[in-house]
């Protein structure tokens, strides 16, 4: 939990004023009862009303002072723990930016949103505690007992005896409650889990019907968390009213004692009365303590969450003095590359070798799970090779600042993933500084432009979500512009015509072909009529190059692309009128 140091290192000297002022409230709170016992003793049973008004006045000072104090010192914790609890909120969430795909598939995205939320909250509410009542309880319950002592040692003897048995019941209590608290906790995350997928899938759950399935999934997890809960409330139920039996227990044994030393003469009634002010202040503060104990546990399993995404180590390591990239052509080779997930033990690729020159198109076919994304993805560095090299102009990607090798590359992933917001910052992600025709200019060549022009708001059109109001050729289209805007070094399509119609990807190839004169263009399709235009061809066999070349070279010594080629002429030499 090292991340939390930085802010101690932050927040300590205002702690610190808290401490003060929390210590001046709870100075004034000791008071309170000595001096109503003199006011008693001293003021109303000798019947000396002066003594009553000037003691009374005494107390409605200290208590005027304590409450001024503890006003400050709220408004002095509430601010410093909403700040902590922004930016550790903050730093978390940038440390989960830095990540890489590698970091991200660790944590399932539903306990990395749990995480910044429930988790910060949970260390924050400590923090906020540790400024209020959990410091203050220990200072009145050891001030409390100096007091009762000082008023009387023989009763204070009595504590003696009844605070083991509360220490006794507290610690039962945490025992057995504690695992419940875990239990809530893992509970909950699951909840989440199942609430943050139904979510995602909402359409494909209600597509086929499964309504029923994600409600009893819905209902398991709700349970669960219902059940944790109760049980644990259950404990709680059970232990409270005994520590306040055990109080009242005490309180009578007190009057009870006091009863008999009051008709001795011994001691006065007003002391009587300090003293069980005091001993229930005791008590009272012992289960305040039990309670910050819980919630220590609650903040620290948290905080242990927390601190597992602060340490996680960015399995991307960037290099102190990266090469210089301004003057990059976009020759791409791979030599022997091996990759394999991490967390797998089956590689996904094979032995890779191949040079994409300068401006060239090379373009990637291969049944599916052939690992044609994984290999596009290695040039980005959204993994890393596992063995071999990827080099760019000579340069290995390695050797790079991520920031730049990335600025040269462009991808259109084959998953589209728009965001909220309209069509135009949309497109704009591929170059803030873009001009409204540069815009134009790559939605025309994305042939995004007639479509985009015929909503009533054009460019401005609200997307929802993840573009959810677009068909999936249009949200396709709009992601290669925004790719085009960018005007990349390096070009990657990753299927990314794959839902737009055969006429349309015509003319969307023929603008690129114009377009990426001076581009270096890998794209992954499916479509022989998208795939020979390429002037070279990779064959992808199970993670394995299984043959290079054109188009004419394949059709020659290239089975599987002669199958590819065979299944699909049928159909589009029929559409192409060949
Ligand atoms: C190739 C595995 C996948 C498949 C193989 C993306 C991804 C893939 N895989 C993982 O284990 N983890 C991952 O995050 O790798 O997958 P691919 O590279 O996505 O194949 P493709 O692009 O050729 O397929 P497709 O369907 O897009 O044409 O075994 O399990
Ligand atoms: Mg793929």
């Amino acid at each position: 939990m090292d991340f939390l140091k930085k802010y101690i290192r932050i927040y300590w000297k205002k702690y610190i004023i808290v401490l003060i002022f929390l210590t001046l409230e709870a100075i004034c709170d000791l008071l309170q009862p000595t001096i109503m016992s003199k006011i008693i003793d001293n003021g109303v049973a000798a019947k000396n009303l002066n003594y009553v008004f000037h003691m009374g006045g005494i107390m409605l000072l200290v208590t005027v002072i304590g409450a001024v104090n503890a006003a400050t010192r709220n408004i002095i914790s509430s601010r410093v723990s909403q700040k902590f609890g922004t930016e550790l909120r903050g730093d978390l969430f940038k440390k989960v930016q830095s990540f890489s795909f590698d970091n991200i598939n660790k944590f399932q995205g539903a306990t990395l949103i749990t995480r910044l939320t429930n988790d910060v909250t949970q260390v924050q509410n400590f923090a906020h505690g540790m400024m209020r009542i959990f410091v203050k309880a220990p200072i009145l319950c050891i001030g409390s007992l100096i007091m009762a002592v000082l008023l009387n040692p023989p009763m204070a003897l009595i504590l003696i005896g009844v605070i083991p048995v509360i220490f006794f019941i507290i610690y039962l209590n945490v025992r057995i409650s504690y695992p419940f608290f875990v239990k809530i906790q893992i509970a909950l995350d699951k909840l989440n889990e199942v609430m943050r997928e139904y979510l995602s899938g909402v359409r494909v759950v209600k597509a086929f019907n499964r309504f029923a399935y994600e409600l009893d999934e819905f209902k398991i997890s709700n349970d669960n968390l219902t059940n944790a809960s109760i049980t644990g409330m259950k404990v709680v139920s059970i232990f409270n009213p005994i520590i306040t039996l055990v109080i009242n227990l005490g309180i009578v044994v007190i009057l009870w004692m006091g009863g008999i030393k009051v008709n001795n003469g011994s001691m006065q009634v007003g002391k009587i009365i300090a003293f069980i002010n005091y001993m229930t202040q005791i008590l009272f503060s012992l289960v305040m303590m039990s309670h910050v104990f819980t919630m220590f546990i609650r903040a620290k399993a948290s905080a242990e969450r927390i601190g597992e995404v602060f340490d996680q180590e960015n399995s991307l390591r960037e290099i102190d003095s990266p090469a210089d990239v301004k003057n990059i052509k976009g020759k791409i080779e791979f030599k022997n590359v091996d990759f394999t997930y991490s967390g797998s033990l089956n590689p996904v690729l094979k032995n890779i070798s191949f040079v994409c020159n300068p401006g060239e198109m090379l373009a990637i076919v291969g049944s599916t799970g052939s690992g044609k994304t994984s290999l596009i993805n290695l040039i980005p560095r959204f993994y890393d090779v596992t063995s071999g090299e990827l080099k760019i102009d000579e340069i290995n990607v390695n050797m790079m600042n991520l920031k730049e090798l990335r600025d040269i590359i462009a991808i259109v992933p084959q998953k589209t993933m728009l965001f909220s917001g309209n069509i135009l910052e949309n497109i704009k992600w591929g170059n803030e500084n873009a001009s409204v025709e540069e815009v134009q200019d790559a939605a025309k060549i994305a042939q995004a432009h007639e479509f985009i022009m015929s909503f009533p708001e054009k460019y401005t059109t609200q997307l929802g979500q993840g573009g959810v109001n677009l068909s999936g050729g249009q949200k396709q289209r709009i992601s290669l512009a925004r790719a085009l805007l960018k005007k990349p070094k390096i070009l990657i399509l990753d299927d990314s015509t794959s839902a737009v119609d055969m006429t349309t990807e015509g003319k969307i190839r023929r603008g690129l072909k114009l377009y990426l004169k001076n581009t270096t263009c890998i794209f992954i399709a499916q479509r022989i009529t998208t795939i020979r235009e390429a002037n070279r061809i990779i064959v992808l066999d199970n993670g394995m190059i299984s043959a290079i070349g054109t188009h004419e070279e394949l059709m020659k010594n290239s089975d599987i692309y002669k199958d590819i080629y065979y299944s699909q002429m049928g159909r589009e030499d029929a559409e192409y009128g060949k």
